[in-house]
C-alpha cells in the first residue's frame, strides 16, 4: 500500500467511475514507483482499467536534443515495460492543459494521478488541468523518499535545519516497494501505436546540442549505472568527489533528474553494501538530505530562480557591492563558448558543453565565477541558469536552482568575510582549486 501521506488532492471533485490514467511527467520508469503503484491501486480497489501517459512538450525550458534524446529513449523503454504489464502507455504532444484535460475526458477517467515537481512549470500545467476536469487529480510524491511537504511544513535555512527532520522520517518513508502486477482488466479505449523515430525527427527542438554516448538512458541502464558504481566507486566517495580527476562521483544525475530511477532504491543498495560507512553516509548526505532539501526549497520558495529567493542577509551584501569594479566582464556568448581568461573555468564550460556532465566540485566553481565576472547578481543567474540547462543532462532541475542560488546567492550557506563583489558570500579561487586538486591535469584534459 503506498502511504497516504505521500499522496495529496489537488482538486476537490467527487470520486466517479471509470479508468484510472497516470499522468507521468518527473518519474518516468516502472520499476519503483509510488505514483504508478497508487494508480494501479486505485483501478484494482475500483476493478477499473487503467493507462500512463506522458504528454511531450516540446521547448521544455529550453531542453535542446542532447535532453529530449535521452528522455524519449528512456520512455520507450517505459512503454516496453508496461506492454508486459498489459498497461496501455500513450505519448501525447502538446500543453498538457488541452491534451491531458482531452485525454481523460475523451476515455471517460474516473481519477487521474500525477507525479509531484515543485518547479512552477509543472505547478502551473497542473493547476490548469485541475480546473478543467471533473475526476479527482492526486498527486503522488515519487521523487524524494520522505514526501516533501511531509519533510517540513516550511523552507529550510539550511541542511543542518533540514538532516535531523529528513533522518528522523527516513525510517518510516524507506518502506519496500510493492511491484506492479499484471493489469488483467483491459483497456477499452483506442490503443496508441508510437513511432518512436517519427516523434524524434518532428520534434521541434534545438539540435545544436547533439546527445553524448559516454551514459546510456533507461532503467536498465540506470540499474547498472548504480551497480558498477557501488562495486567500484562507493568505497572512495568521499574523498574523490571533490577531485574532479578522480571520476568519483556516481554519474546517476541524468538518471535520477529523468525519474529513471528511485532515489529510494539508489539509498537501499548504498545501505545495503559493504562499503566503509563514512563513504555512504557522504554519499547518502548528497543523495537524501541535499537533493530533497532542493525540493524543500523550490518548493517553499517561489523565488527559487531569481535574486528575491536569496536570504536577506545574502541580498543586503550583494546591494552593497553592486557597484563595486568587475575586473572582468564576459558576455553569455564568450561565458558559452569558454572563452574567459581563465583556462580552469574554460576546461569546466567545456567539459559540460562537450559531455553533458561538468563535475560537481567545478559547478560550484563555475557558477561562482560567472558572479564575479558579470555586471549583477541578477545577470549571473541568468547566465548560470541559462547554460547549466542548456548543457547538462541533469539540467532544469530543482537541484540546478538550489546549485546556482548556493554559489550565487548564500542560500543554505553562511556568511564568509567580505571582498569585492562577493561581499559576503563564500569566494573560491583558482588557487584554492589548486591546493585540492591537479588543476592543470583537468585543464590539460579538456581544453579546445
Ligand atoms: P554524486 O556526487 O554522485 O551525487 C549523487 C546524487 O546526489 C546526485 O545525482 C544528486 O541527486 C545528489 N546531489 C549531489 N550533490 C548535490 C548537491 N550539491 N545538491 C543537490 N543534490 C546533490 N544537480 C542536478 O541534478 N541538476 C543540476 O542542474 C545541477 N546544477 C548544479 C549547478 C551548480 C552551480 C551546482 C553547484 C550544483 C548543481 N547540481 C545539480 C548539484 C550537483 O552538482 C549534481 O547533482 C551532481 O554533480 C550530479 O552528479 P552525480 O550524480 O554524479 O553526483
Ligand atoms: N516533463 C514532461 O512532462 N514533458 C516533457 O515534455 C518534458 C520534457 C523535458 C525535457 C528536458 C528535461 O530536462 C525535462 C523534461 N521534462 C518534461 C520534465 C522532467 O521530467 C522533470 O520533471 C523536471 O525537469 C524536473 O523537475
Amino acid at each position: 500500500m503506498v502511504d497516504i501521506r505521500r499522496v495529496r488532492l489537488l482538486n476537490a471533485r467527487q470520486e466517479r467511475p471509470g479508468p484510472v490514467v497516470y499522468w507521468m511527467s518527473r518519474d518516468q520508469r516502472v520499476r519503483d514507483n509510488w505514483a504508478l503503484i497508487f494508480a494501479q491501486e486505485l483501478a484494482l480497489k475500483r476493478q477499473q482499467p487503467m493507462a500512463v501517459v506522458f504528454c511531450l512538450v516540446p521547448k521544455f525550458l529550453g531542453a535542446t536534443m542532447r535532453q529530449y534524446g535521452f528522455m524519449l529513449k528512456g520512455l520507450q523503454e517505459v512503454s516496453q515495460a508496461l506492454q508486459e504489464k498489459q498497461i496501455e502507455f500513450a505519448l501525447i504532444v502538446g500543453r498538457p492543459q488541452d491534451e491531458i484535460t482531452k485525454l481523460v475526458k475523451d476515455c471517460g477517467a474516473g481519477a487521474l494521478v500525477t507525479d509531484f515537481d515543485p518547479l512552477r512549470i509543472k505547478r502551473e500545467w497542473k493547476a490548469r488541468v485541475a480546473n478543467r476536469i471533473q475526476m479527482p487529480f492526486y498527486e503522488v510524491d515519487a521523487h524524494n523518499i520522505v514526501p516533501c511537504w511531509v519533510a517540513s511544513p516550511k523552507q529550510e535555512y539550511a541542511a543542518r535545519t533540514f538532516r535531523p527532520k529528513v533522518t528522523r522520517a527516513l525510517t518510516d518513508f524507506m518502506k519496500r516497494f510493492p511491484s506492479v502486477k499484471k493489469h488483467l482488466i483491459p483497456w477499452r479505449g483506442k490503443h496508441s501505436k508510437i513511432d518512436w523515430g517519427r516523434i524524434e525527427r518532428q520534434l521541434q527542438v534545438d539540435r545544436t546540442v547533439g546527445e553524448v554516448d559516454w551514459i546510456k538512458p533507461g532503467e536498465k541502464a540506470a540499474k547498472s549505472a548504480l551497480r558498477r558504481f557501488i562495486r567500484h566507486r562507493l568505497a572512495e566517495y568521499d574523498d574523490a568527489r571533490n577531485d574532479p580527476n578522480k571520476g568519483g562521483q556516481s554519474g546517476l544525475s541524468p538518471y535520477l533528474h529523468f525519474g529513471q530511477i528511485s532515489a529510494q532504491r539508489v539509498a537501499i543498495e548504498v545501505r545495503k553494501s559493504d562499503a566503509p560507512a563514512r563513504a555512504k553516509e557522504a554519499f547518502l548526505e548528497e543523495l537524501v538530505v541535499r537533493r530533497e532539501l532542493s525540493d524543500n526549497f523550490c518548493f517553499y520558495n517561489t523565488g527559487y530562480d531569481s535574486f528575491d529567493g536569496f536570504p536577506d542577509w545574502a541580498k543586503r551584501t550583494l546591494d552593497e557591492h553592486r557597484s563595486d569594479r568587475r575586473t572582468y566582464l564576459y558576455s553569455l556568448k564568450k561565458f558559452e563558448r569558454g572563452r574567459t581568461h581563465d583556462p580552469l573555468w574554460n576546461a569546466a564550460q567545456l567539459e559540460m558543453v562537450n559531455t553533458g556532465k561538468m563535475h560537481g566540485y567545478m559547478r560550484m566553481y563555475w557558477a561562482k565565477k560567472i558572479l564575479e565576472w558579470t555586471q549583477s547578481p541578477e545577470e549571473a543567474i541568468k547566465i548560470a541558469t541559462c547554460l547549466n540547462d542548456r548543457y547538462e543532462l541533469d539540467g532544469r532541475d530543482p537541484n540546478g536552482h538550489v546549485g546556482i542560488a548556493w554559489s550565487i546567492g548564500g542560500v543554505h550557506d553562511r556568511a564568509w568575510n567580505e571582498r569585492p563583489v562577493f561581499g559576503k558570500i563564500r569566494f573560491m579561487s583558482y588557487g584554492g582549486c589548486a591546493s585540492k586538486f591537479d588543476v592543470k591535469r583537468y585543464i590539460a584534459k579538456f581544453e579546445r
